[in-house]
């Protein structure tokens, strides 16, 4: 049986692209979601998200009448949910917009419809959410119960996009595609190949959850590594940029890059999901998510004793006189993005520090985050030169990599990504 109408529940960073790419392969697409503002942009046609390319593609899925959003399912022949999983204050994930979308959707699955998790999960989602599936309906049955003889197939799918390259990304890198029976794994790549050109790789659902959470771990590991090498150099006095790129002419070695510590939605999040399904064993996951965490705290106290060693050469000055250049607020260069960033949690602390004597530039913003408003300078990057006694460099953007050496002569430069090395 073919795809004629494809839900997508969770009109967000994924379930939208995702949406507007089965909708351009002149797919019927109702999107859903609990967001009224977000329900009314798309049906007229326009974004709520920052996404290139994207404004197009749902402005001409929506005026054909192949996308339309709604606040309340209807039946599909295929669903894909496509909803936040945060994790709790214990770092546990919660599962809750998943339960939601369960019950949203039971009521209106039919025999032969297919159900697809992308979110990304803890191993054992994808069978919880075939659980709440059939809580909810016992005339029809579910792979747990009748295998591949099930009226519904249910599979797990996980997005692997890059912010800002979604459209892209969505057709051409190969997806993992792990169903609950052979069966739902073969109709989950006969819909993903409506649109995608890479290759569908077919695993069972455990595993493609796994996979994805591995990814994301593994560039966790492999960022906490280089964050740990800096706080070693830092020590030792050795420039841990030169050390990179020098043991990176090892054939076999490829070091990834220090930083402030580790922002954005999945990087910091996911590893957790580890953590908590296996907590004895997951010692250098954790480890890592620590380190990584650990780093904005590090900065700051490096910030404070550049403003020590400033008194001490400054001895007419109190700390009242000091001023600090904070470079950067995105969670990494050249977007726009200030969701769970370091370099804004480091910024916000060094304001709460020291109110009203911070520069904060950030060129890919028109204005101050509400969160620093009141309490500290948003002025351009000459300018914070101009005046900065200190200068904290928190994100890579490209246009700091322009600044010349000599505007920073006179000044405690705390350089966190190596662009001044
Ligand atoms: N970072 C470093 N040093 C590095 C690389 C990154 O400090 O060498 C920092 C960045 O500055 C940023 C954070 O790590 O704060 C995360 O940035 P990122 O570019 O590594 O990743 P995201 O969060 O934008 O997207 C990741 C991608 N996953 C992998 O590369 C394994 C993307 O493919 C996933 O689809 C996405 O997570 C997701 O949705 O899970």
């Amino acid at each position: 049986m073919s795809f004629e109408t494809v839900s997508v529940i969770g009109l967000g960073y994924i379930g939208l692209p995702t949406a507007a790419m089965f909708a351009s392969r002149k797919k019927r697409v109702i999107g859903v979601d609990v967001n009224q503002v977000a329900v009314d942009t798309i049906n007229r046609g326009e974004i709520h998200i920052v996404e290139p390319e994207l404004d197009m593609i749902v402005s001409a899925a929506v005026t054909e009448g192949y996308l339309r959003a709604s606040l309340t399912p209807a039946p599909a022949d295929a669903f894909l949910i496509a909803v936040p999983t945060p994790f709790k204050d214990d770092h546990h994930p919660d599962l809750k917009y998943i339960e939601a979308a369960a019950k949203l959707i039971a009521p209106v699955l039919k025999k032969g419809d297919l159900v697809i998790l992308e979110s990304t999960s803890p191993v054992g989602a994808t069978e919880q959410l075939a659980a709440w599936l059939a809580e909810t309906r016992s005339d029809l049955s579910f792979p747990q119960q009748a295998g591949e003889a099930a009226d519904i197939n249910v599979a797990y799918c996980p997005e692997r996009v890059l912010p800002g390259h979604v459209v892209r990304e969505l057709v051409v890198n190969d997806r993992v595609i792990g169903g609950m029976t052979a069966q739902c794994s073969e109709r989950s790549v006969e819909l993903y190949k409506t649109f995608v050109t890479g290759e569908c790789v077919v695993t069972n659902a455990r595993t493609a959850e796994m996979a994805k959470l591995t990814e994301n771990a593994s560039r966790d590991v492999g960022i906490a590594f280089a964050n740990e090498l800096s706080i070693i150099c830092d020590k030792l006095d050795i420039n841990v940029w030169e050390l990179i790129l020098l043991a990176n002419r090892h054939p076999r070695v490829n070091i990834l890059q220090p930083g402030p510590g580790v922002g954005g939605h999945c990087i910091a999040v996911d590893p957790w999901f580890i953590v908590s399904s296996a907590p004895e064993e997951a010692k250098l996951i954790r480890a890592a998510r620590e380190i990584n965490d650990g780093k904005p705290e590090w900065v700051i106290e490096k910030v404070k004793a550049a403003v020590a060693d400033w008194l001490i050469s400054n001895p007419t000055k109190t700390a009242q006189d000091v001023s600090i250049a904070c470079l950067g607020l995105a969670f990494k260069a050249d977007i726009d993005d200030l969701r769970e960033s370091p370099a804004l949690q480091i910024t916000k602390q060094l304001v709460n520090l020291f109110s009203n004597q911070c520069l904060v530039v950030e060129p890919n913003i028109n204005r101050i985050p509400r969160s620093l408003e009141g309490n500290a300078q948003f002025v351009n990057a000459d300018d914070a030169l101009e005046q900065a006694n200190i200068v904290v460099l928190l994100v890579d953007h490209r246009s700091f990599k322009d600044i010349e050496l000599s505007n920073l002569a006179d000044k405690a430069v705390i350089d966190t990504r190596g662009v001044w090395h």
